[in-house]
């Protein structure tokens, strides 16, 4: 698909288009902005029951994480007390929760998670 992308520095605040330009979309004000969206950490807790290998299968699976770095995040976990396992949006991020804590509950496990804004 081709996008056309016209930066115009003419047109008055707030007017995102042109009568006289077809409807091009002035991108020059909207540029300032927009501003990265808040990003959610979701963080792991330690329990003394749940099993590693469990814990790493779940990393793997909901965090898209290899084998080893898998293995070094329930490490750290379980040594630190919590760990983060990935990074997201604030909906992407309460989705991985709420799957991660349905899992170890079918599982009859404790492990439980949560999301928290970055920088925090
Ligand atoms: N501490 C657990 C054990 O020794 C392992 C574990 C690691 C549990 C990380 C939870 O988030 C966790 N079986």
């Amino acid at each position: 698909m081709v996008k056309r992308l016209t930066v115009s520095a003419s047109v008055p605040p707030g007017r995102k288009t042109r009568p006289a330009d077809g409807g091009s979309v002035v991108l020059e004000r909207q540029a300032q902005k927009i501003k990265p969206p808040q990003m959610y950490q979701v963080v792991m807790l330690n329990d003394d029951y749940t099993p590693m290998e469990f814990v790493v299968v779940v990393i793997q699976e909901y965090f898209s994480k290899d084998l080893e770095t898998a293995t070094q995040i329930m490490l750290q976990i379980h040594m630190e007390g919590k760990g983060i396992c990935g990074v997201y949006t604030k909906d992407v991020a309460a989705s991985k929760v709420e799957q991660v804590l349905d899992a170890a509950h079918k599982a009859g496990h404790p492990l439980k998670c949560m999301s928290e804004p970055v920088g925090f």
